[in-house]
């Protein structure tokens, strides 16, 4: 048996030097060290060594094992820098992908919105990304907003020199998700959005907002109510007392406002709920058959709700934080209360 080692250790090490992948590595590793690798059948016949033999044998096997092991790792590293010189040379590799081990914490919106993800993922939605910048058609023209309509000085954004802007709400990705993965849908897009605003406790003019949009035949208000209702359970964890108005948006009848009691002071009336008692949090409704007949659905199949939920301003019920400036601040020494990793 001891020579069956030596034979596994001194053909291992030949073959590794022929490996060029780490797809060819992750195979040798099986082959070998694996359930059902060769130095794992021979340990297996351990039961008919002899008693005095059986600790050096194992001893031995155990020594393989490890430098294996060590010849694996070592080959790795050299693989993956291989592989990233070679990405780097034709422009392939992203340096701005983000590290598994960023350290820090996680932002209080980031845990929120993961959180959120998740809720919508159990329930077969898919999570999709939209543009910071955006072109005038998908913020507004896209969503019944023509120019000079009102409702565009509710979103007053940053223009930029070439005519597009930084987008007003997460409704700018509602078209071209839709002509994307066409009906039926289910779809959670967040994203940062951006608004000439003065600033004060609850409105901020960078902020987060989280979309969804839910397309299929016979989707009604009560799969809207449905969705917005279990959103809130599962974050807070606990009833909350929220109210259903009627709202006006130009790509939803019939449209709807959705408020949270505020939870800074129960209702009572603070500076964070302008003294109403009340958030404005979730605004949805029924798509508009015009929205979706732009987004490229056939308005005969399928009728559809989309929500715009503000992000931020439920990250701040959430944790009790009585002034959405504080969240943009970048002061770590109140950002890193939050992380609950
Ligand atoms: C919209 O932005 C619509 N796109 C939402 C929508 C989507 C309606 C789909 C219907 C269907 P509104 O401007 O109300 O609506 O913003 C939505 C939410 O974003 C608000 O309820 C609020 O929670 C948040 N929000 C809006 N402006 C700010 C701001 N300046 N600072 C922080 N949060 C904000």
């Amino acid at each position: 048996m001891k020579q069956q080692l030596e034979n596994i250790k001194e053909k291992a090490s030949l073959e590794l030097t022929d490996i060029n992948t780490i797809n060819d590595l992750e195979a040798f590793r099986i082959n070998y060290l694996g359930k059902n690798g060769s130095l794992t059948a021979v340990l297996k016949q351990m039961g008919k060594v002899s008693a005095e033999e059986r600790p050096i044998i194992g001893q031995l096997a155990n020594e393989i094992r490890a430098s294996l092991e060590k010849e694996i790792a070592i080959k790795e590293k050299q693989l993956i820098k291989i592989a990233i010189e070679k990405e780097l040379l034709n422009g392939t590799f992203d340096t701005t992908y983000p590290s598994k081990n960023i350290g820090g914490t996680l932002h209080p919106i980031t845990i929120v919105q993961k959180e959120i993800e998740d809720i919508f993922k159990t329930m077969g939605f898919i999570i999709e990304d939209g543009f910071e910048i955006e072109n005038e058609y998908n913020n507004f023209e896209a969503l019944n907003i023509p120019k000079h309509h009102p409702a565009r000085d509710m979103q007053d954004t940053y223009y930029l020199d070439n005519g597009q802007l930084l987008k007003t709400h997460t409704s700018a990705a509602q078209n071209r998700i839709m002509r994307k993965y066409k009906a039926p849908l289910k779809v959670l897009f967040p994203g940062r959005c951006f608004r000439n605003e003065a600033t004060d406790a609850s409105h901020d003019n960078t902020f987060f907002q989280m979309e969804g949009l839910m397309i299929g035949e016979d989707v009604s208000i009560s799969n809207l109510i449905y969705f917005m209702k279990s959103l809130l359970s599962e974050v807070f964890k606990k009833d909350v007392k929220v109210r259903l108005r009627p709202g006006f948006f130009p790509f939803v009848e019939p449209g709807f406002e959705l408020d949270i009691n505020c939870l800074i002071c129960g209702g009572e009336g603070c500076p964070t709920c302008h003294q109403s008692g009340w958030l404005e949090l979730l605004p949805c409704g029924m798509i508009h058959p015009s929205v979706l007949e732009m987004g490229g659905i056939d308005t005969e199949k399928y009728t559809g709700f989309a929500f715009g939920l503000g992000l931020t301003r439920l990250t701040m019920m959430k944790y009790g934080i009585n002034d959405i400036r504080v969240l943009n601040s970048g002061n770590l020494k109140v950002l890193k209360q939050f992380d609950v990793r």
